[in-house]
């Protein structure tokens, strides 16, 4: 691997690097019990910690993370949104960047913080040990020089101060789901039965959560309209979806094989709370989420607390002033909330959309002085995800506009057009139609080591050449229904840099070029694209969605969709980017060879 030490750069790159510093951490992972929702069951601990410690750099730092493996099993750590330009061998996906790291073993994971701010996360990319609790944040601090839209918000100098200094501060609050069943028992599940199963037990916020089980008509009466038609009005005990004949095709199913507790038998548990302290002396505090679900597509708020929306996947985006956002897998929202209420106990309150189950989590934001209020807050949402009044306004996610402004290319040099789909079982999705990502990614060996790895030749991928612009098309067909008459929202993550999304409609994409649309039908196209990460086809019948991106950093990534079930199951890509000059990849490395 090719060394690059920071003494043999041109002066002109140190005089940027003049505030890098090199940052490590150390992750030691391990697999013992433990209840974050007041019920034990085994899982994973990060430095003996749930969720893992957040992991905080400056802009322009350069990071390494070792991480020693002592779980009983193979794992790798992805750095979810961090682009590893030039670090492409340290994106920790088994089969593409790396062998697994086994049990026992450490690897260390490199990468530049140049060029990038915001919040992300870690997570295992190792089968679907996600849902196990191999998770934290990570926050890149922006630099002082880069331009904040902060003066969007307000153009007083105190506020703009406070502001400045919240966002400094910021709270990384991880949101997930928790389910009394390990990832290997879950997908089981899934297997024995044909089933897509999505149900949890709990919504955690900091790792903590409770279960609770409000009475079945209770839940039943907070079905939004949309889903009580489909699935004729029942929710089982848990607020999950009752397996109705036909909503997940004519697969064959095993009901029978149904682990008891999983889709419904609630057994409430007082479990934990996370208490989140904040200092109305201070005035503003920046909360920023990150989505580690596996499985939920939540709403977040903060009762009686409206939030200005400035970040988006590691990016400033235009202020938007709103009282609740929906929130997929994978994806990361800064919000900054004004201190301007009585110093008492306000909920963040996290639930369920009402689309895949009734269950929400709660965690508390403390104002310094308020800890003995036993005010109620008023809430946003109710249990079940429904606003609790026609005047609580929720985040336009296709108006997003990236601050300061960026644009991608006029048009693409490639365009590729993905059926996603159910094949072969209810519980089995692909992004490709008819082929799968190989769900055994441990033995295959990585593509980056071998172009022409055996294990690629099956495999749904794309190849790219460096340096283009490339579309792509999720398009999702009603087609016949005893294969795939409902889809669930997918939130479709793509590995190393963003990607712009141009588009999306109902109805089929049946133009040649994304251009060709933008003059056929302008409505259905951004004038601002939201530039991010990871996105959400539309759940509502034949619809799709359209994204393109730059070529810039050659290597094998991942394009897949994060719900972790759906990812075990095939539904991924490998995107072969810049192929044509994968023979001159430089792979940074800045570890002392002593
Ligand atoms: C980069 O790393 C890959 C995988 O280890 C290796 O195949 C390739 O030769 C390396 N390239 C350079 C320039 O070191
Ligand atoms: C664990 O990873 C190694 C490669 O590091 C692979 O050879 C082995 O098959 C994997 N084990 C399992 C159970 O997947
Ligand atoms: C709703 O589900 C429960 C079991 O969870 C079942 O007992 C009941 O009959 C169902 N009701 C309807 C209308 O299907
Ligand atoms: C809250 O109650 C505790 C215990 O009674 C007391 O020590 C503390 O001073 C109280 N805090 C405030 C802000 O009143
Ligand atoms: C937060 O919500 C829970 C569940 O609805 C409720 O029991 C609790 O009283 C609420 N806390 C506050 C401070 O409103
Ligand atoms: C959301 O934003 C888009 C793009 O700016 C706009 O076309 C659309 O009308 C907005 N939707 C709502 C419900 O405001
Ligand atoms: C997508 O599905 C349509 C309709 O079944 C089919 O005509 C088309 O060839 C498929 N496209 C790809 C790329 O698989
Ligand atoms: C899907 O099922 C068919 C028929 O059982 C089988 O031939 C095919 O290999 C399966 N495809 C995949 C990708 O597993
Ligand atoms: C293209 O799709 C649109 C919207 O789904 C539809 O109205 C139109 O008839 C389609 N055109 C063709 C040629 O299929
Ligand atoms: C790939 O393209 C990017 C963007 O133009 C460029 O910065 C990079 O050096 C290229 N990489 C290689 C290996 O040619
Ligand atoms: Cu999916």
């Amino acid at each position: 691997m090719a060394l690059s030490s920071r003494l043999m750069l041109p002066l002109a790159a140190m005089a940027n690097l003049a505030q890098s510093a090199h940052v490590h951490f150390d992750l030691e992972l391990t697999w013992g019990l433990g209840a974050p929702n007041g019920q034990e069951r085994d899982m994973v601990f990060i430095n003996g910690q749930f969720p893992g410690p957040p992991l905080i750099v400056d802009e322009g730092d350069d990071v390494t993370v070792k991480v020693k493996n002592n779980l009983p099993f193979n794992t790798t750590v992805h750095f979810h949104g961090i682009e590893q330009k030039n670090t492409a061998w340290a994106d920790g996906v088994p089969g593409l960047t790396q062998w697994a790291i086994k049990p026992e073993e450490s690897f260390t994971y490199q990468w530049h913080a140049n060029n990038i701010y915001g919040t992300y996360w870690y997570h295992s990319h190792d089968m679907a040990t996600l849902q196990d609790g191999l998770y934290g944040a990570v926050r890149v601090r922006p630099s002082p020089e880069r331009e904040d839209p902060f003066s969007m918000i307000t153009t007083d100098e105190n506020e703009l101060r406070a502001i400045k200094q919240a966002e400094h501060d910021a709270e990384l609050i991880v949101v997930s789901d928790w389910s009394r069943y390990t990832s290997v028992d879950y997908m089981d599940a899934l297997k024995q039965t044909g089933y897509d199963i999505f149900c949890m037990d709990s919504v955690l916020i900091q790792g903590k959560g409770a279960v609770y089980c409000p009475p079945q008509s209770e839940l039943i009466s907070l079905m939004p309209e949309s889903v009580q038609n489909v699935l004729q009005a029942n929710v089982t005990d848990k607020g999950c979806l009752p397996f109705v004949t036909g909503t997940q095709g004519l697969w064959e199913h095993h009901p029978e094989k149904l682990p008891a507790y999983l889709n419904d038998g609630c057994i409430p548990s007082n479990g934990y709370k996370a208490v989140i302290e904040v200092d109305p002396a201070h005035g503003w505090a920046s909360l920023n989420f990150i989505g580690a679900a596996s499985e939920k597509a939540l709403v977040v708020s903060v009762d009686e607390h409206p939030m200005w929306i400035y970040e988006v996947d590691g990016r400033y985006i235009e202020p938007q002033y709103v009282d609740t956002f929906e929130f997929y897998n994978g994806e990361r929202y800064s919000a900054l909330i004004k201190l301007d209420k009585e110093p008492a106990n306000y909920n963040i309150t996290i639930t369920d959309t009402g689309g895949n189950q009734i269950i929400a989590g709660y965690a508390t934001l403390q104002y310094a002085g308020g800890e003995n209020s036993t005010r109620p807050s008023v809430p946003y949402l109710n249990y079940g995800g429904q606003p609790t009044s026609p005047d609580v306004t929720a985040l336009n996610v296709t108006n997003l506009p990236p601050f300061p402004a960026i644009l991608p290319a006029p048009q693409a040099d490639d365009f590729h057009i993905l059926n996603l789909s159910r094949i072969n079982s209810s519980w089995e999705w692909s992004l490709g139609g008819t082929t799968f990502l190989p769900a055994d990614l441990d033995s295959m060996e990585p593509v980056l080591f071998n172009k022409e790895s055996p294990g690629l030749d099956n495999a749904l991928k794309i190849t790219t050449r460096n340096n283009t612009w490339v579309d792509i098309v999720y398009q999702l067909r009603l087609g016949d229904p005893s294969v795939t008459p409902v889809q669930p929202p997918h939130p479709i993550h793509k590995h190393s840099n963003k990607m712009f999304v141009m588009g999306a409609g109902q109805g089929t994409f049946n133009w040649s070029s994304i251009e060709q649309g933008i003059v056929e039908s302008p409505q259905d196209f951004f004038e601002k694209p939201v530039y991010r990460d990871t996105v959400v086809t539309s759940p509502r019948g034949e619809s799709w969605l359209a994204i393109r991106y730059f070529v810039q950093n050659p290597g094998p990534f991942l394009l897949h969709c994060h719900m972790e079930t759906h990812l075990m199951s095939g539904m991924g890509l490998v995107l072969l980017d810049g192929y044509d000059v994968w023979d001159d990849i430089k792979n940074d490395s800045w570890l002392d060879p002593c």
